[in-house]
């Protein structure tokens, strides 16, 4: 299997302790107008990634979005698919997403199964996600469409276990959401005890609307934040959460002053 130039680069980043922006982009709630926004907003404001997927996608234009981002913008579009239906070769890769949380073989190894030979034929680069559904408050349509039991909210080391056992299993990403349009986000001591149990990249989702929300899940250790639901409401958001990436991206007095004091 190609190990790809996106995951290096995600990688690279984790090690220089950079963090990045994912904007999740739901063909379901979006047309080429709303889209065309969010492209115009990314070339003003930094974003790194855009995920392309929902977990029930009932409209049949994901196709044509894609073509229409990837004739307009340099931001790699991800495809973060719910089954093996919503493959597409006009993105630039796929998170290939192992439902870890979750003991329904079809979304363990089932759909991958039928989706190999096409991501094999295909130029998407492949990034083998591990994909932990957390419990946030109400059933979200990920775990009705998957036919899962969230992790529960207030169990940081079952997590945990769950992110070492699919970095064992050799998945190099791991994603914990809340899903889409979540009362509250993943908790801070989750994400914390995910980060310390892994060394892979970590992505955090669901239900980040505020500024504060994203900054407790970077500081507790996510690399990429995905904000999807509140850029489709309000897409001056992208502009408040690009800021908030940069500005935590950005190296700090204390920082040079360590390199100083390391020096003397
Ligand atoms: C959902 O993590 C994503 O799978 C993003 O969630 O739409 O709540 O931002 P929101």
């Amino acid at each position: 299997m190609r190990l790809t130039s996106l995951y290096d680069a995600l990688s690279k980043r984790r090690m220089q302790g950079q963090k990045s922006l994912a904007v999740l982009l739901d063909p379901d709630n979006l047309d080429e107008e709303s889209c065309q926004r969010i492209l115009e907003l990314s070339e003003q404001h930094t974003v790194d990634y855009f995920f392309m997927g929902g977990s029930l996608v009932t409209s049949v234009h994901q196709a044509a979005l894609i073509r229409f981002i990837k004739s307009r913008s340099a931001v790699p579009v991800l495809l973060f698919p719910s089954n093996s239906l919503h493959l597409d070769a006009q993105a630039d890769g796929i998170l290939l997403l192992s439902l870890i949380s979750g003991r329904n073989p079809d979304f363990l190894i089932g759909q991958h199964v039928i989706a190999a030979p096409l991501l094999r034929a295909s130029n998407l680069q492949i990034l083998p996600t591990g994909y932990m559904l957390v419990d946030t408050g109400r059933q979200t349509t990920a775990s009705y469409i998957s036919g899962t039991t969230p992790l529960p909210y207030d169990k940081p080391s079952i997590a945990a276990c769950t992110a070492m056992a699919g970095e064992q299993l050799g998945l190099r990403l791991m994603y914990l959401d809340g899903g889409s349009g979540a009362m509250y986000p993943v908790s801070p001591a989750m994400i914390r005890a995910v980060r310390q149990a892994v060394d892979t990249p970590l992505i955090v989702g669901g239900g980040i609307n505020t500024q504060e929300k994203a900054q407790a899940a970077l500081e507790a250790g996510a690399d990429v934040i995905v904000v999807g639901n509140h850029i489709e409401k309000d897409p001056s958001f992208l502009a408040e959460m690009s800021h908030t990436i940069r500005h935590f991206n950005q190296p700090t007095d204390s920082t040079d002053f360590s390199r100083i004091t390391r020096i003397l």
